[in-house]
């Protein structure tokens, strides 16, 4: 057996019952088969695939706290700080019903690569709790973001984690925490990211990830001479991703026909109307049924549905797994051109392998979805110099850092004989540079 399904069957063995983790690994792993084998003598000795897939360490802990009854609840918090060979651990912190360990070791896992992308000094880590932020109160909000923060406290800081939003987590939850921290710590430093303006915050660190995703798709659709104006584009998820993923395709010429959240989707004919989808999520904090009051031509559908739709691309910016293969070959069917992954690992294994090989360009979240990190990253320096630097700055800063990070995956697909496979290329220009550095450091 090669070096390369020896780990896999490790990591496989070593963490049973993590599917998601399982599939992120295989991802990686699977697609390195190339560059493991130019150097299989040197990482064998030095164990350098076992070290990668093996977190630095996982913090798991009790948030209780008390709701609006006086009834005392008991949520789980994670951190899992995966590797630091080229900086701080940076990664989001997810609060959803649904994570559990094996979540936010993929999600950490694929950090890793997404932020040595970036060409930025940042780590990978990931955190988060089972805690379902949807229906509670500010109060109760609140109280979880402090419970949770008097543990994890002792875990972060600004030159050692620094964590940010994720699922369930954006500017109000991040306000919490950093409130609590730096009563607990006493210090006012840029410990996590997402910040509000008037506190350390980044400006464009909100619209990041769904913008960067459209610089990425855009550059990406151009080297290959095609031209995104007056596309027709599908997007899954009406959150922090999806929603300034509209705007900036809207910006950029295309539309935008879809939108969805975990009970259903919208069909705009005419377009999503990104204020009425903002007033909706980000104000009301209501459900998507909501706006086919502000746009009576839309339709609402319940459940899934957004992938059969007929477009030229398709952005999946909700979660992992909500593109199946099913989805995959509609797509295909329906003649799309290309699909870029606004959410981390949306699109499974076999839709992947159907969408490459029907000659779909196929643009991985962790080269995707890079923007929101790669702003963070950018916070974290503003932070350090104790300056703000304007929207113009951070916007024209976050295009050049997509529109490199495409050329380095494409150079890197290029050298090692599989042009075009964006996937391969992601993970191996991704994995070189920490690979180098966890050598270069020795055993640790
Ligand atoms: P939000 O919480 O703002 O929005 C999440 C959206 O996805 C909502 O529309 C939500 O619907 C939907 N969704 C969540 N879970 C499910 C599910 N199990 N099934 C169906 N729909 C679901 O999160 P973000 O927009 O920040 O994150 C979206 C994706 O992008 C995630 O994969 C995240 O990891 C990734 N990402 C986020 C970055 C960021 O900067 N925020 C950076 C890079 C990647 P509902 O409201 O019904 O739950
Ligand atoms: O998946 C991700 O890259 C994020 N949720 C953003 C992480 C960050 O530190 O900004």
């Amino acid at each position: 057996m090669g070096y390369v399904d020896e780990v896999i069957e490790r990591v496989i063995t070593k963490n049973p019952s993590e599917p998601e983790f399982h599939q992120a690994v295989r991802e990686v792993l699977e697609s390195l088969r190339p560059v493991v084998e130019k150097n299989e003598e040197v990482y064998r000795r030095e164990a350098l695939l076992e070290r990668i897939t093996e977190p630095d360490r996982q913090i798991k802990f009790r948030v209780p706290w008390v709701d609006d009854q006086g009834q005392v609840q008991v949520n789980t918090g994670y951190r899992v700080q995966f590797n630091n060979a080229i900086g701080p651990y940076k990664g989001g912190l997810r609060l959803h019903p649904s994570v559990n360990i094996g979540i936010i070791k993929f999600l950490g896992f694929e950090q890793i690569f997404k932020n040595s992308l970036t060409c930025l000094p940042i780590g990978g880590g990931k955190g988060g709790s089972d805690f379902d932020p949807k229906g509670k109160s500010d109060r109760e909000v609140m109280v979880f973001c402090q419970s949770f923060i008097n543990e994890l406290y002792k875990y972060i800081g600004a030159d050692e984690d620094v964590p940010a939003g994720d699922i369930g987590t954006g500017a109000r939850e991040i306000g919490y925490m950093f409130g609590q921290y730096k009563k607990i710590r006493g210090v006012y430093e840029g410990v996590l990211t997402g910040k509000g303006l008037s506190y350390g915050g980044s400006l464009a660190r909100t619209e990041a990830t769904g913008y960067g995703l459209l610089y990425l798709t855009k550059e990406m659709l151009k080297s290959n001479g095609i031209d995104i104006s007056g596309k027709t584009i599908c997007i899954s998820g009406s959150g922090n991703v999806a929603t300034y993923a509209a705007q900036k395709a809207q910006q950029l010429g295309a539309k935008v026909v879809t939108v969805s959240d975990s009970n259903g989707w919208v069909y705009d004919p005419d377009g999503i109307d990104v204020a009425a989808l903002k007033e909706i999520k980000e104000v009301k904090r209501a459900r998507l049924t909501e706006y086919k009051n502000y746009r009576p031509n839309s339709e609402y559908h319940e459940g899934r549905g957004v992938w059969q739709v007929k477009c030229d691309i398709a952005l999946p910016c909700a979660t992992q797994n909500e593109l199946l293969l099913e989805d995959a070959k509609a797509l295909v069917a329906n003649g799309c051109i290309a699909v870029a992954e606004g959410a981390n690992m949306p699109t499974t294994l076999e839709a992947t392998k159907y969408l490459q090989e029907n000659k779909i360009l196929f643009a991985p979240g962790k080269a995707a979805n890079a923007g929101g990190v790669a702003t963070s990253a950018l916070e974290m320096s503003q932070n350090s110099e104790r300056l703000s630097w304007s929207f113009e700055e951070v916007d024209s800063k976050l295009q050049g850092i997509m529109i490199n990070i495409f050329h380095n995956l494409d150079d890197a697909a290029k050298r090692y004989g599989c042009e075009g496979d964006y996937v391969a290329g992601a993970n191996i220009a991704g994995f070189e540079k920490v690979a180098n550095a966890m050598l270069a450091q020795g055993v640790c």
